[in-house]
């Protein structure tokens, strides 16, 4: 866990207090200068913060200090960006093995288990971050939590197909009692739960946020549970896939390794 494996540095930043945005540009960096090296393939994260990984990873492939990367996106949004800068991209299809992907999270917890999908990209995060060598998770601090659940709502994939069915089933289920479960509504997956159309995402399905009022107490239960119920796709429990986070935080950034 995060209090028995810290590990590997601790930087002193100046004493200005840095912006969100800068705290995640500062964590997107490290991650490529420290994971990503010439003839890798790297998974692409999605959301603000893997948005500044990608950036560096551009940068680094235009001044020619990185070499001969191909890289796979996990979302739409993040394949424009990577195709902009000139990232050449590949897909799992043929590259079934990566050596490092890269990406954000909603929520880490002590044993490094996250809870992601928040911006709606959680199956193709999970398809591409499981077929990584390692799996490093950018965060500024307020993502990091005690126990999963009651601080973010825990995104589910399900098909659209009797989609109110489908949200009552996973609402009856044991290890989600008392969960309230909520279908996302947005004008496209990137929208946060506010819109008046029901959420699309990338692959053409709808997302149900689960609110719980309290911590998940067996995460990898759930997990089981929840994919084994039918027109479920997937959800947005990562556990056991983190290999490191990098945090940035008031004080500097830190890394934590499983
Ligand atoms: C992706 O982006 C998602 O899994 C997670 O929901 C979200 C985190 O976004 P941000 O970095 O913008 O907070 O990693």
């Amino acid at each position: 866990g995060v209090s028995r494996s810290r590990s590997i540095s601790s930087l002193r930043m100046a004493e200005t207090a840095l912006s969100q945005d800068e705290l995640k540009k500062m964590v997107g960096y490290k991650s490529v200068d420290d994971y990503v090296e010439s003839g890798m393939v790297v998974g692409l994260g999605t959301g603000s913060t893997a948005y500044f990984a990608v950036e560096r990873l551009g940068q680094k492939l235009k001044d020619g200090e990185l070499k001969d990367i191909v890289a796979i996106p996990t979302s739409v949004r993040t394949k424009e960006q990577a195709e902009s800068l000139g990232i050449p991209l590949v897909t799992l299809d043929t590259h079934s093995k990566l050596d490092v992907a890269i990406d954000g999270a909603d929520e880490v917890d002590p044993d490094l288990n996250l809870v992601k999908g928040g911006g709606g990209a959680l199956l193709r995060e999970k398809m591409v971050e499981v077929c990584a060598d390692k799996f490093i998770v950018i965060v500024d601090e307020s993502k990091l939590c005690d126990g999963l659940g009651p601080g973010f709502p825990l995104p589910v994939e399900i098909t659209p197909f009797c989609h109110e069915h489908t949200l009552r089933t996973i609402a009856s289920l044991p290890t989600c009692e008392g969960c309230d479960a909520v279908l996302r509504m947005g004008s496209s997956s990137t929208n946060k739960p506010d819109g008046d159309e029901i959420a699309v995402t990338d692959n053409g399905n709808y997302i149900v946020d689960l609110h719980f009022k309290e911590a998940i107490k067996d995460a990898p239960a759930m997990a089981s549970e929840l994919k084994n119920t039918v027109g479920v796709v997937d959800h947005g429990l990562f556990c056991d896939m983190t290999t490191a986070v990098i945090i940035a935080g008031s004080d500097g950034i830190s890394s934590y390794c499983s």
